[in-house]
């Protein structure tokens, strides 16, 4: 098979790569390891920026998320018993987010692929890249115990933290920075109305609890858990009752309970790889950075970093012009390194470190003081939430 770009990776950041590129005239086949259903039974992200609303509205898959989502204008952060509401849209002059799952984000998408005759291969095992420092690199795959090749002049590396293609980068040339967090985060999705119209962000001396939603009948919660805590230690009243008491009294009262539809246990880590290209190899989404889920910025980084290289790809196609494939990774680094930084102090500020110092404890107390106390600091904790400009 002859293309332009393989996209390795059927998730958000390949199908909205493959979608853009396609838009634009440039021919892409994408490769994805898994079945479709599988792909569209995860449970992750559902707090969007106003970029990637534009992204989405650029791919033109935007329409059902106009539809059926919900905007805030703000969030709550509840510290210790006390609460502070970040206004998003009064400290940023406007702007807002956008709650709609990235399960529905990921259906449009392939939808549209489909709609548009698209070349997405699930269930393509042993994706393997080939020649990637030459003018002519090739992806090879199995598929129905059939070897296949594909030919392209670039790969697009989208395929998630655990995915193959960074690690082709040659190991004298790649710099990675990583810090694995001592805890994880017991998400759970039920068929129950949210206990509040906006997030909630709650820091517990019990540890850190999360109320956000899907829709006016689908509720996500989140609470700190042992990292290596097992699910079945989790049954849906265990869950209820400790979510319950990290909970605000006015909160946990309103709270509506019901069966979990989906329930698993995410560990957080802060991860960058630099370069996130390398010769013939973009990196893009989770295949290059992780961010703990603290700032909602997971999808969001792979949104950004789409809009570069979709941008850097057009140039070259279009003009001939070489400058945005050779500029990708330091202008995407710039952004991804404010929103590592961002996800890393919300991470440190709202959750429970087993190692905590009693300073650092008063440090993070000191930390609400000013957020609630400053309107500066209510401002910048809302740029950075509402999402640095691309
Ligand atoms: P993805 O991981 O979504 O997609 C990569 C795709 O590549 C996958 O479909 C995978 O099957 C495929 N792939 C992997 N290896 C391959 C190979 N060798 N060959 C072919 N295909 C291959 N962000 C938030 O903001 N809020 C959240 O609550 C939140 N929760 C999360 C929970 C979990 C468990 C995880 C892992 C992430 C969560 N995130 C959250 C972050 C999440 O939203 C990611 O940032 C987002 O999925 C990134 O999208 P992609 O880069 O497309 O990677
Ligand atoms: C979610 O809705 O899944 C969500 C919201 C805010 C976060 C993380 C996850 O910070």
């Amino acid at each position: 098979m002859q293309t332009q770009v393989a996209v390795i990776g059927g998730g958000p950041a390949g199908l909205l790569l493959s979608q853009i590129l396609h838009l634009n005239g440039i021919d892409n086949i994408v490769l994805e390891r898994r079945s479709r259903e599988y792909v569209l039974s995860r449970i992750r992200a559902g707090v969007l920026e106003s970029g990637t609303v534009s992204m989405l509205e650029r791919a033109k898959v935007a329409d059902r998320m106009h539809k059926e989502s919900d905007t805030h204008s703000g969030f709550v952060i509840a510290f210790r018993g006390e609460t502070v509401r970040i206004g998003l849209e009064e400290l940023t002059n406007g702007k807002v987010v956008t709650i709609y799952g990235q399960t529905e984000i990921t259906r449009d998408l392939y939808e549209a692929r489909e709609a548009m005759g698209g070349i997405v291969i699930d269930e393509a095992d042993n994706v393997q890249l080939h020649g990637l420092d030459t003018d002519k690199p090739t992806v090879t795959f199995d598929k129905n115990d059939e070897s296949q090749t594909v030919q392209c002049d670039f790969v697009a590396g989208c395929d998630g933290f655990h995915g193959v293609s960074r690690t082709m980068i040659p190991a004298d040339i790649v710099k990675t920075f990583e810090l694995v967090y001592p805890f994880g985060w017991l998400g759970v999705l039920s068929k129950t109305p949210p206990v509040s119209h906006e997030v909630i962000y709650v820091a517990h001396e019990r540890g850190f609890a999360l109320c956000s939603m899907r829709s006016e009948t689908l509720s996500r919660y989140y609470l700190q858990c042992p990292v290596d805590d097992d699910l079945v230690d989790w049954p849906d009243d265990r869950f209820w009752t400790e979510f319950k008491s990290r909970l605000p009294t006015d909160v946990a009262e309103r709270l509506i309970t019901g069966p979990s539809i989906e329930k698993s246990i995410a560990p957080l880590r802060s991860f960058v790889c630099e370069p996130m290209a390398w010769k013939r190899l973009f990196l893009a989404g989770d295949a290059g950075h992780i961010v703990p889920p603290t700032g909602a910025k997971g999808l969001n980084l792979a949104s950004s970093d789409v809009h570069y290289l979709s941008r850097a790809f057009i140039n070259f196609y279009k003009d001939g012009d070489t400058d945005g494939l050779d500029n990708y990774s330091a202008i995407a680094l710039q952004r991804v390194w404010k929103a590592e930084r961002f996800s890393w102090w919300m991470t440190k500020f709202l959750n429970d470190f087993p190692d905590s110092s009693e300073f650092d404890n008063r440090m993070r107390q000191a930390d609400f003081d000013y957020l609630k106390s400053s309107p500066v600091a209510q401002k910048s904790l809302a740029e950075n939430y509402v999402g640095v400009p691309y």
